[in-house]
């Protein structure tokens, strides 16, 4: 699947453009929306283009006619010209190098053109050798910052984003499906589980001809690198470069292996020592009572022999989920069909894509029972934040569309109001009491201290208007760390004020974690799972903040956006 490429050749063309042409705002933001389109979605681009063309290409969110054009030059020559001449002017690694805190592209530029950094390495060793801060515009204060940037790189760096990881493990399930010679792919690991990051994709499959199976997939168009290969186990590198492993099992233990290859690791101990505990013994191929197999093909099977409840997979974590599961006391928790609406939507009033109405037409097609608009607040310029005047046209429109979809879907006005440096609010009172509800988030200033960072947004909620912290940590997964603040006291104060917390279902972002979920729940607050839409094809990663909530443990009551409407309108006000 060349999508991941595609999307790496997109994004740094906006990168270098950026560089000499900033001007070119809107060409560069359509380079981007492009390459998140593609990166996130789970259909093959290349097979979109053999079977529809030019036309299926543009019907892709973010894909308009230049964009499309050069997916189609890419399919047929493997290149993007425009790609080749920016690299012959800008021979550095862009996209190494701003993966890096406190590098952009104008930055990586500099470094290139003064000192010759083409790559990460070479970034290193100019760091340590103390040769950026000697450099005229960049200095002492760049240097150290670049230097912590590589730390947190290297924290990070290895793990995948679940929005990233999850279409490709299905698109690789659905291949093996496809090959017909398959009973059953099923994804498991961390995938499985919805972990908010991925070290490697797990898949289980189940077949009577391993061999067969083992030479289709080392031969997919997908496989990059075969790294190891046994029977019924293979390692492959993928052109995303992420690795996948796949093992092949009999029918006859597809429960027990799934149980395993679910994990967590630290789960499966827990629940092979009560295995033990019970005379049993328990391993991939399934519960055995000496030689004797009592289960084996179903997962729920081998926890029920066990005296187990089943466990969502986003349970198992040996959070305490083994112990509650032998008292039959699992606490109920939220599933997908308990979401009714998303209180996180943009549309081309500010950042967005598309019209408010498309977004409108999306929504009910997905069955969501009502959608707050959030479209961003005058000082945020570099979204295309409204000013007052587009506002007003902003807020007519949502009530046209209301009045037009009625009895279909209910449309909810908002903002997402920045949070000003003071924690003050992007929008006068007259402005905010016209919404229905106040999204609240931190874009800018993010370098704070974190003393400051904990008042501003302790600050920011104190006064009773916002209802909802946006992206309450402000991460891009891989790219930016948590802001620097004292998680407690914030969550405190979003307890206190009733302020639900975002679980932001975006694949870049995936913010709140469940770690942060749990620590929050233990001062009472609510959540809401957004999925911060910047295009239609957005609208589904809700499933993501689901996966994360579960992880948190929470239930449906914990989620304000699983109230109907009249609920959830008379808890804003
Ligand atoms: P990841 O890949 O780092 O995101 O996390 P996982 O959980 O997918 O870990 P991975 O890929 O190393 O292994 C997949 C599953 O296989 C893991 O969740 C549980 C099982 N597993 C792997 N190694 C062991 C082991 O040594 N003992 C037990 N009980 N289970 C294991
Ligand atoms: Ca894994
Ligand atoms: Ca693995
Ligand atoms: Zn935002």
């Amino acid at each position: 699947m060349e999508n991941k490429r595609l999307a790496e050749i997109f994004n740094a063309i906006a990168d270098m453009m950026e560089i000499e042409e900033e001007k070119r705002i809107f060409e560069i933001k359509a380079y981007r929306k492009a390459a998140l389109s593609i990166e996130s979605m789970s259909e093959d681009i290349s097979h979109i283009y053999k079977s529809s063309g030019i036309e299926g290409l543009m019907e892709i969110d973010g894909v308009g006619t230049g964009i499309a054009k050069k997916i189609k030059e890419y399919e047929e020559t493997g290149k993007v010209s425009k790609y080749e001449e920016y690299k012959k002017r800008f021979p550095f690694d862009i996209l190494a190098l701003i993966s890096v805190q406190g590098i952009g592209p104008k930055t990586a530029y500099l470094l290139y053109k003064n000192l010759g950094v083409k790559t990460l390495d070479d970034l290193k060793k100019a760091v340590s050798k103390h040769k950026i801060q000697k450099m005229e515009g960049l200095g002492e204060k760049t240097e150290k910052k670049i230097a912590e940037g590589l730390n947190v790189l290297e924290r990070i760096s290895g793990r995948m984003s679940l929005g990233f990881a999850l279409p490709y493990a299905e698109h690789i399930s659905k291949l093996i499906m496809d090959s017909g010679l398959a009973g059953k792919a099923c994804i498991a690991g961390s995938t499985r589980r919805m972990k908010d990051t991925i070290g490697d994709l797990d898949i289980l499959v189940t077949s009577e001809h391993p061999e067969k199976i083992m030479e289709f997939i080392s031969k997919m168009d997908e496989t990059e690198e075969v790294i190891a290969r046994g029977d019924t186990k293979i390692t492959i590198r993928l052109d995303s470069g992420i690795n996948c492993d796949i093992r092949v099992i009999e029918k006859t233990s597809f429960g027990s292996g799934l149980q395993y290859f679910t994990g967590s690791k630290a789960h499966n101990i827990k629940v092979r020592k009560i295995a033990i505990k019970k005379g049993y013994k328990l391993n991939e191929y399934g519960l055995f009572k000496g030689s004797k197999l009592v289960a084996g093909e179903n997962e729920d099977e081998v926890y029920q022999k066990l005296g187990l409840e089943w466990m969502e997979p986003e349970m198992r974590e040996d959070r305490g989920e083994v112990e509650l599961a032998a008292e039959n006391k699992l606490p109920k928790i939220i599933q997908e069909k308990d979401i009714l609406g998303d209180l996180h939507v943009h549309t081309n009033y500010s950042d967005g894509n598309e019209k408010m109405e498309d977004m409108v037409i999306e929504a009910i097609r997905l069955g969501r029972r009502y959608i707050g608009f959030t479209d961003h607040s005058e000082s945020e310029h570099i979204a295309n934040g409204m000013d007052r005047k587009k506002f007003e046209k902003y807020s007519e429109d949502i009530d046209k569309l209301n009045d037009k979809y009625k009895g279909r879907i209910t449309l909810l006005k908002s903002s997402e109001t920045d949070i000003l440096a003071d924690g003050s609010l992007d929008w006068d009172n007259d402005i905010l009491e016209e919404m229905d509800y106040v999204l609240a988030s931190v874009h800018t200033g993010l370098g704070m201290s974190k003393d400051e960072m904990t008042e501003r947004i302790i600050r920011s909620m104190e006064n009773g208007e916002v209802d909802i912290l946006g992206h309450p940590t402000d991460r891009l997964i891989n790219r930016r760390p948590p802001i620097n603040m004292d998680l407690e006291m914030v969550f405190e104060a979003a307890g206190k004020y009733d302020v639900a917390l975002e679980i932001n279902s975006s694949p870049e972002r995936l913010d709140l974690n469940d770690e942060n979920i749990i620590l929050a729940k233990r001062f009472g607050t609510k959540f809401a799972i957004n999925t911060d839409s910047h295009m239609k094809s957005h609208l589904k990663s809700i499933r993501y903040g689901i996966g994360i909530a579960k992880r948190g443990w929470l239930r449906a009551e914990d989620i304000i956006n699983s109230r109907p409407i009249d609920k959830l309108k008379n808890l804003f006000r």
